[in-house]
C-alpha cells in the first residue's frame, strides 16, 4: 500500500504518511563518515554510488514512507556553469554568474553536466523498488536570489540590489524556469515519482513581488509536473498569511508548511491542497515527553484530513537519529 501517494492523490485521511526533510545529512554518523572522506560537496553529489547510499541510509533506520534523492538545489546553479563550493562553517559560496553562458546552456549540456544525479536516481530506484522517491528542485525565486548574491541571504539582504539588473534578472528567470522544468522531467524519467519545490526564501520578498517573482513562475512549473502525471508538492517557506493566496494561485497537489504558519490558522484557511509538515525541529532536541505532546498536536489537528507528518523545517544536525526513530513510530502508533 503506497500511503504517501494514497494520501496526495485520493484524500485519504487515515493512516498519517511519514517523511522527513533533510532526513539524509548530518543528523547520521553514517553520513558523516562518507562525508569526512569527502570533503568537496558538489562531487559528493555527483557520485551517483554514493548518492544512492546516502539517500538509502535513513530508510535503512526508519520505517519512513519516501526517500528523498540526496543532491541539493544549488546543482542547478552548477549545471548553469556556475561554479558553487561549500565551506564549512560559512555554507554555500558562488563564483559570479557569467549570464552569457548561463543563459545560453542548452538542454542537452545541462543534463550532462547533472548526469551523476539522474544516474543515482535510477540506481536507488532500483534499490528501493516501489516505494516512493522523491526528486525536487529549488523554485526560481530561490535559485536566482544565490545566483545573484553568491552566498546565503541569511544576513546581506536587499531585495533592490538583488533585481537592480533588469535584463540579467528577466533572461535569468526565464532561464531557470525552462531549466528546473528539465531538471524535474530528468529525475522523474530516472525514476522520481513525486516532486518538492523548495522556494526556501519566498519569505524576503516584498509582498507586493510575490505574485511575480514567486506564484507566477512556480505555478508555471507546477503545471508541468502535473502533466507528468507526478504530485507537486510546494514549500514557499516564510510566507505567512500568504500561504492561502499561495494555494489558491500556484494549486499545488501539497503544501509544505513552515514553523510558523499556525497549523489550525492554515487548516481552517486552506481546503484543497494536502498539507504536510509544520512541527519546528527545534522540538525534535527536547525531552520525548515534549516531543511526543507537540507531535500529537499537529496529528490531533489533522486527524480528520490527508496529512504529510514532516517538519517545518529540515531536521537539525543536532538530532539523535532515535529521536527520529520515535517520531516515525509515533506517527504510525497514533490513532
Ligand atoms: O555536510 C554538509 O555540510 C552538507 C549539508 C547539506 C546537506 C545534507 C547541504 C548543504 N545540502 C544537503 C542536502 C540537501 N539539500 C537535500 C538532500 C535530501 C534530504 O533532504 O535529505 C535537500 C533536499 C536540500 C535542499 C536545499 N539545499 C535547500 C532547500 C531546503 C531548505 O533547507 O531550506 C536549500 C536552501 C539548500 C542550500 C544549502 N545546501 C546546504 C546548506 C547548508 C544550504 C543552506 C545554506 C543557507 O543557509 O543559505
Amino acid at each position: 500500500m503506497n500511503r504517501l501517494l494514497n494520501c496526495i492523490n485520493n484524500k485519504k485521511s487515515s493512516d498519517t504518511p511519514v517523511w522527513f526533510m533533510r532526513q539524509a545529512g548530518r543528523y547520521l554518523p553514517e553520513f558523516m563518515e562518507i562525508r569526512k572522506q569527502n570533503t568537496d560537496f558538489v562531487k559528493l553529489c555527483l557520485n551517483s554510488d554514493l548518492a544512492k547510499e546516502i539517500t538509502i541510509q535513513p530508510i535503512k533506520r526508519f520505517d519512513l514512507d519516501a526517500a528523498i534523492i540526496f543532491s541539493d538545489i544549488l546543482m542547478i546553479p552548477y549545471g548553469l556553469g556556475q561554479n558553487v563550493n561549500f565551506k564549512k562553517g560559512f555554507g554555500p559560496q558562488l563564483d559570479e554568474v557569467q549570464i552569457d553562458i548561463s543563459t545560453k546552456i542548452n538542454n542537452e549540456t545541462f543534463t550532462n553536466n547533472l548526469k551523476p544525479v539522474y544516474e543515482a536516481i535510477k540506481k536507488v530506484r532500483i534499490e528501493i523498488e516501489k516505494k516512493n522517491l522523491i526528486g525536487f528542485a529549488g523554485a526560481p525565486w530561490t535559485l536566482f536570489l544565490y545566483m545573484i548574491n553568491r552566498r546565503s541571504p541569511k544576513k546581506n539582504f536587499n531585495f533592490e540590489e538583488i533585481i537592480k539588473n533588469n535584463t540579467l534578472t528577466r533572461d535569468l528567470y526565464k532561464k531557470l524556469e525552462e531549466i528546473i522544468c528539465l531538471h524535474i522531467k530528468n529525475q522523474v524519467d530516472a525514476g522520481a515519482n513525486i516532486i518538492q519545490i523548495f522556494d526556501s526564501w519566498a519569505g524576503l520578498l516584498p509582498e507586493n513581488q510575490l505574485k511575480d517573482y514567486c506564484y507566477e513562475p512556480t505555478k508555471r512549473i507546477v503545471e508541468f509536473v502535473k502533466k507528468l502525471n507526478i504530485p507537486a508538492i510546494c514549500f514557499p517557506r516564510g510566507i505567512g498569511k500568504n500561504y492561502e493566496d499561495f494555494c489558491s494561485s500556484v494549486k499545488p497537489d501539497c503544501i509544505s508548511i513552515d514553523y510558523e504558519v499556525d497549523p489550525n490558522w492554515i487548516k481552517q484557511k486552506i481546503k484543497t491542497p494536502v498539507i504536510q509538515g509544520g512541527l519546528d525541529p527545534k522540538v525534535l532536541l527536547k525531552n520525548r515527553e515534549d516531543i511526543e505532546i507537540e507531535v500529537k498536536k499537529y496529528l490531533d489537528i489533522f486527524r480528520d484530513q490527508p496529512y504529510i507528518f514532516n517538519l517545518g523545517h529540515g531536521v537539525l544536525p543536532e538530532t539523535k537519529p532515535e529521536t527520529i526513530k520515535f517520531v516515525t513510530s509515533l506517527v504510525r502508533e497514533y490513532k
